[in-house]
């Protein structure tokens, strides 16, 4: 049962963002029917509302996107909604459509997208995971936290050899270091307004960490969006290293933990945009002659289905002319199909900025 006090506030926030000019997925796709066939349903095992679902893109009208799953649940109960902006976000993955079964394949297949180092600053590449039988942020309790922390640290510290390193928890670390870390693009940052209106900060920094190999090549984020975050990185343009580390490292976790995986859906993930593989891989770039025409770049980022970001992550400014070009949809393709689609738009921009010298 819907409480009234969420009722009104969740009618109030509709309104809001209906008369507003936001250009989210969730404005466009929460009309007016979806939204009184939805408001009064809740989760069987959380008792999620469609307020949890809504209230980051109703508090920020200038989200991309507006919606995040409170818990697993939630995607199927307000399927109504998260199907069409699932559907638009990862181009065209239909409600009847269903993610493939997992295949990484071999990142040997890709070759150094810069060998002269000209254009790639450096290549990344994440996913997510969730561990079995949690919910996701809004959900968890305090205690949840801790035992994720401590289900998640447990598993990274037993890795070996290139993936050997040390956890930390943000409780108690250095700003100094904190900040370094940030700055470095290796810790996630603190007071993301996204998030937090979603209700991902609860009992921040409880329960929250990052874990470094001694090489500061491979990552994992505890308890940021997603109870697991899998990073590989490092200097250059050499796109298939850089995944197979990172397939290493999942492959080698998912020995000791539990990964949730929805039959249609595939990993599931907080954010409807990183269902599916969850992956995102990157490359900070300099493109500077295609950079001259925004508009004109970002047909041709569309055209490769490419996602431009700025230079400290997402909903941020380039700084020194370096972009961050990744994969934006992450649902319907293998693993290794999703990173042949990044490869081969990346080369295209590549081939595309040498013309246009
Ligand atoms: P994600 O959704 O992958 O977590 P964000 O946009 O929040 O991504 O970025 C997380 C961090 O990763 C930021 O500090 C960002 O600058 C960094 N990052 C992303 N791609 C690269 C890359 N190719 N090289 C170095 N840092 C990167
Ligand atoms: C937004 O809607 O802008 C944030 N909630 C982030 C959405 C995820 N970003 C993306 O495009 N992959």
């Amino acid at each position: 049962n819907v409480d009234k006090e969420v009722m009104e506030q969740m009618e109030e926030g509709f309104k809001k963002l209906a008369e507003s000019k936001s250009k989210s997925l969730l404005k466009k796709h929460l009309t007016k029917e979806i939204f009184e066939k939805l408001k009064a349903k809740t989760t069987p095992s959380f008792n999620s509302t469609l307020l949890h679902c809504i209230s980051s893109g109703v508090c920020n009208h200038d989200s991309g996107v507006g919606l995040y799953a409170p818990d697993p649940e939630a995607y199927k109960v307000f399927a109504d909604l998260f199907d069409p902006v699932i559907e638009e976000y990862h181009k065209c993955f239909k409600k009847t459509d269903k993610q493939p079964a997992t295949a990484f394949g071999k990142g040997a297949d890709f070759e150094n997208l810069d060998p002269d180092g000209h254009f790639i600053v450096s290549t990344r590449v994440r996913c997510g995971r969730a561990v079995k039988g949690y919910p996701f942020n809004p959900c968890l309790t305090e205690a949840d936290y801790l035992e994720l922390e401590s289900k998640i640290c447990g598993a990274v510290t037993s890795l070996t050899g290139e993936y050997k390193g040390k956890y930390m928890p943000l409780t108690g670390m250095d700003k100094c270091l904190q900040e370094q870390l940030i700055e470095d693009h290796y810790l996630f940052k603190e007071g993301d307004r996204f998030l937090a209106s979603a209700g991902a900060s609860r009992f921040w920094p409880t329960g929250r960490g990052i874990f470094l190999n001694s090489a500061k090549n491979f990552l994992v984020w505890c308890n940021e969006e997603d109870h697991i975050r899998i990073i590989s990185m490092e200097k250059g343009g050499d796109l298939g290293k850089v995944y197979d580390r990172m397939v290493g490292g999942v492959e080698a976790l998912g020995k000791q933990l539990q990964f949730n995986r929805d039959e249609r859906l595939g990993f599931l993930t907080f954010c409807p945009t990183n269902l599916g593989t969850s992956i995102r891989a990157s490359v900070h770039i300099k493109l500077p002659n295609l950079m001259c025409d925004p508009d004109e770049m970002k047909k041709l980022a569309d055209k490769y289905r490419l996602q431009i970001r700025g230079t400290s992550g997402e909903h941020s400014e380039a700084k020194g002319g370096v972009h961050d070009i990744s994969n934006q949809r992450r649902m319907g393709l293998t693993e290794y199909e999703i990173i042949k689609e990044m490869h081969d738009g990346i080369k295209g921009l590549i081939e595309a900025e040498c013309k246009a010298r």
